[in-house]
């Protein structure tokens, strides 16, 4: 699934401590490929595995898994048309009503998703949809907070993967739903930033159905040699394209039957 890695380890680490350091000093730096134009998906996921290292080494911890570029609109929005997998933390874990400063981050940007958690593992490269529904615990609504490392918030899918995915943060907030309750497919969602509509959306527009996005991080995880165990909180990705906040906006994302989440940005 991904093409083979052509990095060694040295220089993985080295990318990892790259991306790892703008983001904690919060400035921008140079798409990666810019100095490994070879670099694959396979060498990205690798500097993404010593990215999560080094967090987890300094006491960050993972709180779940998330999918990008998943929608028409984000594809567009970035240019990019394959959908990508990543890891979440509690570095910038918020509830509803939070407050959030965006001094945490270089260029945040904002996007509505449905959430799961797992009740079950899930593995294997051929996980359908039927897999990933079954294994649903619970649906909630979510916001995601991407940041790009890079300059002008402008990358090619490598230097994106190795940058986690542009993950940054998230609120949870609404009502826990069993998924039996919900129609992925047909909730929908209004995003609200300053009393304006900023955007809209319904479930389908992640894949054409949540659960494809849930069945597809889990091939790629397979791809990856893992897993993604019971328990586990996944984004399942963006239904809008994703909308620049700044501070002062306050923004209050509304869905069908999931509740609501609002954010003031400070
Ligand atoms: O969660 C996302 O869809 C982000 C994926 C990476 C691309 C981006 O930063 O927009
Ligand atoms: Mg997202």
């Amino acid at each position: 699934m991904f093409e083979a890695r052509t990095l060694d380890a040295a220089t993985v680490a080295r990318l990892a401590e790259r991306v790892d350091r703008a983001a904690l000093e919060r400035h921008t730096i140079p798409i990666l490929t810019a100095e490994y134009p070879a670099m694959t998906e396979g060498d990205a996921y690798a500097v993404q595995a010593a990215l999560q290292a080094r967090m987890e080494a300094r006491g960050v911890r993972v709180t779940g898994l998330k999918m990008g570029l998943t929608s028409k609109a984000k594809m567009l929005q970035m240019g990019l048309a394959a959908s990508l997998h990543g890891f979440i933390t509690d570095h910038a874990a918020y509830g509803d009503g939070a407050e959030v400063p965006v001094a945490r981050f270089i260029h945040p940007r904002i996007e509505a998703e449905i959430a799961v958690v797992t009740k079950h593992a899930l593995r294997g490269p051929d996980c359908s949809l039927a897999e990933a529904a079954a294994a649903i615990d619970f649906v909630l609504p979510a916001v995601e907070i991407i940041d790009s490392r890079f300059e002008a918030f402008k990358f090619d899918l490598a230097s994106v993967v190795a940058d986690n995915t542009s993950a940054a943060g998230y609120v949870l907030g609404g009502r826990l739903r069993a998924a039996s309750d919900i129609d992925l497919l047909t909730e929908g969602v209004v995003m609200n930033r300053n009393g304006q509509v900023a955007e809209t959306g319904a479930g389908a527009a992640v894949l054409g159905n949540p659960l494809e996005s849930i069945a597809m991080l889990v091939r790629q995880r397979a791809a990856l040699g893992a897993e993604v165990p019971a328990g586990t909180l996944i984004l399942t990705g963006g239904i809008t394209a994703a909308v620049h906040v700044a501070a002062g906006d306050v923004v209050v994302v509304q869905y069908q039957q999931l509740g609501s989440i609002r954010i003031k940005f400070m």
